[in-house]
């Protein structure tokens, strides 16, 4: 009978050792500290913990269920029913375990890693030796989740046993495993691919049912743990793709180090999306495959807590702790947390603890660091064979045979010729390209007036009863007229003209990053606020009927996390427009990890495009060192191949139309925006409709106004504008003004041709705002120089700096106009 959780501690003298529930909650409360968890017994030794010091047959009762080799830690979740739930489950008789088919998967992945031991001496693995429950836990799960009418598992994991689950769970062959050893084919993969303990794989998992589950294994970079929001992210795209019961046909389990966890960041911030609207996918299984070490680190060097898992209880979850070599105790604690998530649709922590067999990898000798252990674990045998014995069969004849089998395997792959893919991108990929960039991939994106207009009109309609902030009523006023051709349209209105016509021909559009609903720069308001009652209002999801979901949440605190989770988005939703904003341009550089190693190198390494949007605020307005730069400079050095689109529009109507054309192409690349702050509003980058009636984005802006310039200034973004107005302030029709709209790729002809343009101009400068080590002056000097036609390429810039900018306001004016002197002068060098 279940009963009443106390909500405080009694000491041990105060609990009556006859009443069941007083000792009980003791042992609920405090029991995971006396678990017998850690398969050597070396760390993790019991705690102290007077509150359990209790007599009595009552208590022994509790301690076989607390202080076994399952430990619970559930006491901190709020809600009493999900207590009560979880303590009914742990004091109930475990269910009877196929043992069989536990023995068989640990057989199986124990001798897979020993044979590439023996045939690959010395080659990195990543072997899961020490912790190969983690095979029958995974299979438990899924074969669950299968019953509860999962269609596919999202699985995430880093380099350990990696190879084990592509073949043991995932189902690849293990001769395709054994020929990423043999290194076959190298000539496919030159200058490109990824090493075989990080690549992708999917593949299909028959349940014991008999129904299959699809199963997708994230690529993964050796950053530790920067593969979870990732991982998120594509599953919440799942989700939304199917619907109303998504969040039950698509599970994520995500498996992590016991360094790692404790250690990443990441985590941290994507453990804190867990329950976000916009951000939630119902939970997913956590699994710490821990072997209490860190590459040479013992964990009292990786952590301040007791366990690695601490970091979980900032949330309102159930964490249980499992001696992986208790096989029959960790497929318990799959199922149970199994049912859990699909109970109450919220994460599930388990931290499986075991051994490391070997070095952290195959060619570090631990007895150099971890004597101790080390002399201890090479006496210690393989689970299967401790497990085997356990229940009283002997393994070696079907060990044999097994052993046997993948030396064929092994054999077989010595002679491949080709290398193998594990991955295959959805049929929701096939109508998209990667690769580079071919002219047919060009797409029209003016809009006529008479649809921008309508649109214009769905967007500045609301309910008639919605009560309306004053600033925004006349906001919607002015971008009303905007819509009619009545006033020039600012940036805010031509994202949202782009937003809208999108939506109403069928792209979804989604859009997030902090406080992006209003816009940092009080620019977008996109959700409208009832000043009486703060119901909320998005004029974007009214734009016409049957129109696609558009989406826009003000995201968490966080870069790394959010980033990772729009590119997982990304990664699995290509018909819909995904765009991450900064809050200013510099904070992406706390996303660093996210945009080296999955966002501009993900197709060079594993094949798989993205068509994600980086809005990044750009621009020296003396707002000191951290808020003017969004780092041009770095997304140029990642540029090769084809592999993303650095952008800069100057114009509102240059950002709607860059805007449809990252939609409307099937060429699915990332897009880099230098998004404005100040020429949000400036008078020389606001747009007449009919510049939205063109026919597509200008990748480079001529010179409009002066007829024989005797000079070209070449520049990119509010730079530009602002020579713009000086320069018709001062009458000067000496300068020419060019604007390079796309840094990369690189708009050569396009370039070249309105140089030879002019002919006439008898220098070419390249001009910024940021200083001489920044900025794009090192990427566009020698390729200016390419197109020059022998003229001279100059520069004016800031002198170099280590910050981006000065922090005085009075100092940037004084930079800025010397700047524009320089720039309109000829003092340039
Ligand atoms: C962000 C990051 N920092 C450092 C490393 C180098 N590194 C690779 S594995 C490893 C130890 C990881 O320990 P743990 O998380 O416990 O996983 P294990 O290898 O023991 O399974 C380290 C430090 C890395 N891959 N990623």
């Amino acid at each position: 009978m279940a009963s009443k959780i106390q909500e405080f501690t009694r000491s041990a003298s105060e609990v009556d050792p006859h009443d069941r529930e007083q000792v009980f909650d003791a042992f609920r409360r405090w029991g995971y500290l006396q678990a017998q968890l850690d398969p050597l017994g070396q760390y993790l030794p019991p705690q102290p913990v007077p509150e359990l010091d209790i007599p009595g047959e009552l208590a022994q009762q509790a301690r076989r269920y607390y202080c076994s080799t399952i430990a619970s830690e559930f006491i901190h979740i709020p809600d009493s029913s999900r207590r009560q739930w979880i303590q009914e489950r742990l004091e109930a008789e475990p269910p009877t375990p196929d043992q069989h088919q536990i023995l068989d998967l640990l057989l199986k992945a124990d001798l897979f890693e020993q044979v590439i031991q023996s045939r690959y001496l010395g080659t990195k693995r990543f072997s899961l030796e020490g912790v190969t429950a983690l095979i029958p836990f995974l299979w438990e799960v899924i074969n669950h989740a299968a019953d509860r009418n999962a269609q596919q598992v999202v699985l995430a994991m880093s380099h350990r046993g990696r190879l084990n689950v592509m073949v043991n769970i995932m189902g690849k062959s293990p001769v395709d495993v054994f020929s990423k050893f043999e290194d076959v084919d190298p000539r496919s993969v030159l200058g490109g691919g990824d090493v075989k303990y990080h690549i992708g794989a999917t593949g299909a998992f028959q349940a014991a049912s008999g129904k299959s589950v699809n199963l997708h294994l994230v690529s993964n970079p050796s950053h530790l743990e920067a593969v979870d929001p990732v991982a998120m992210g594509r599953t919440r795209a799942k989700q939304i793709r199917l619907g109303e019961d998504g969040v039950e046909k698509v599970l994520p389990v995500i498996m992590h180090g016991d360094a790692a966890f404790a250690g990443q960041g990441i985590w941290a911030e994507t453990l804190n999306l867990s329950l976000v609207p916009g951000f939630s996918v119902g939970g997913g299984i956590h699994v710490i495959v821990n072997n209490l070490i860190g590459f040479t680190a013992d964990p009292p060097e990786c952590n301040s807590s007791r366990f690695s898992s601490d970091l979980a209880k900032r949330l309102p979850i159930p964490i249980f702790h499992v001696n992986a070599e208790d096989p029959e105790a960790v497929i318990r604690i799959a199922a149970l947390a199994l049912e859990y998530r699909y109970t109450f649709n919220t994460d599930v922590l388990v931290d499986l603890i075991g051994y490391r067999r070997h070095g952290h990898s195959e060619v570090d000798d631990p007895t150099i660091t971890q004597p101790l252990r080390y002399a201890r674990i090479k006496d210690h045998p393989p689970l299967y064979q401790i497990y085997a014995q356990r229940i009283g069969v002997d393994p070696k004849p079907e060990a044999d045979r097994y052993q046997a089998q993948l030396g064929e395997h092994q054999k077989k792959a010595t002679t491949a010729k080709k290398m193998p893919v594990f991955a295959q991108l959805p049929e929701y990929w096939n109508k998209y390209k990667g690769g580079c960039f071919k002219t047919e991939y060009e797409v029209e994106t003016g809009l006529a007036p008479s649809q921008l207009a309508a649109i214009a009109d769905a967007l500045t309609t609301y309910p008639a009863d919605f009560a309306i902030h004053p600033k925004i009523k006349k906001l919607l006023e002015q971008r009303a007229e905007m819509g009619h051709g009545k006033r020039p349209v600012d940036f805010g209105m031509a994202e949202a003209l782009a937003f809208g016509s999108l939506l109403g021909e069928g792209t979804p559009v989604r859009l997030t990053g902090q406080d992006s609903q209003r816009g940092t720069f009080n620019q977008r308001h996109s959700v409208l606020v009832s000043t009486v009652d703060e119901e909320l209002y998005v004029p974007l999801s009214h734009v016409a009927p049957g129109q696609a979901r558009f989406e826009v949440y003000n995201s968490i605190l966080s870069e790394a996390g959010v980033l990772g989770f729009e590119y997982g988005y990304s990664r699995d939703y290509p018909e819909t427009l995904v765009l991450w904003e900064a809050q200013f341009g510099d904070f992406a550089n706390g996303a660093q990890i996210v945009i080296d190693q999955f966002v501009s190198s993900g197709e060079d390494k594993w094949g798989l495009p993205t068509g994600l949007v980086l809005l990044l605020p750009h621009g020296y307005e003396g707002q000191g060192p951290e808020h003017s730069s969004a780092r041009i400079e770095r997304y140029l050095q990642l540029a090769a191949r084809d592999n993303m689109q650095i952008c800069q529009p100057s114009t509102a109507a240059q950002y709607f139309h860059l805007l449809r054309r990252q939609a409307n192409r099937a060429w699915r690349k990332p897009l880099i925006v230098f998004t404005p702050k100040s020429m949000l509003r400036h008078p020389d980058a606001i747009s007449p409709l009919s510049d939205l009636s063109r026919p597509r984005f200008l990748n480079v802006l001529p010179e409009t106004e002066v007829q024989l310039p005797q000079r070209l200034l070449v520049c990119t973004g509010k730079i530009g504008r602002e020579l713009r107005v000086e320069r018709k302030k001062r009458k000067d029709d000496r300068s020419g003004i060019i604007f390079v709209e796309q840094l990369y790729p690189w708009p050569e002809a396009d370039l070249a041709a309105e140089l030879d343009r002019h002919s006439a101009a008898r220098e070419i400068v390249w001009v910024q705002e940021e200083p001489a080590n920044m900025g794009a002056l090192w990427y566009a000097v020698p390729r200016l120089r390419r197109i020059a036609r022998g003229r001279p390429v100059l520069t004016v810039k800031r002198s170099p700096s280590s910050s981006p900018s000065t922090g005085s306001a009075k100092a940037h004016e004084m930079e800025q106009k010397t700047l524009i002197d320089l720039a309109l002068g000829s003092k340039t060098s």
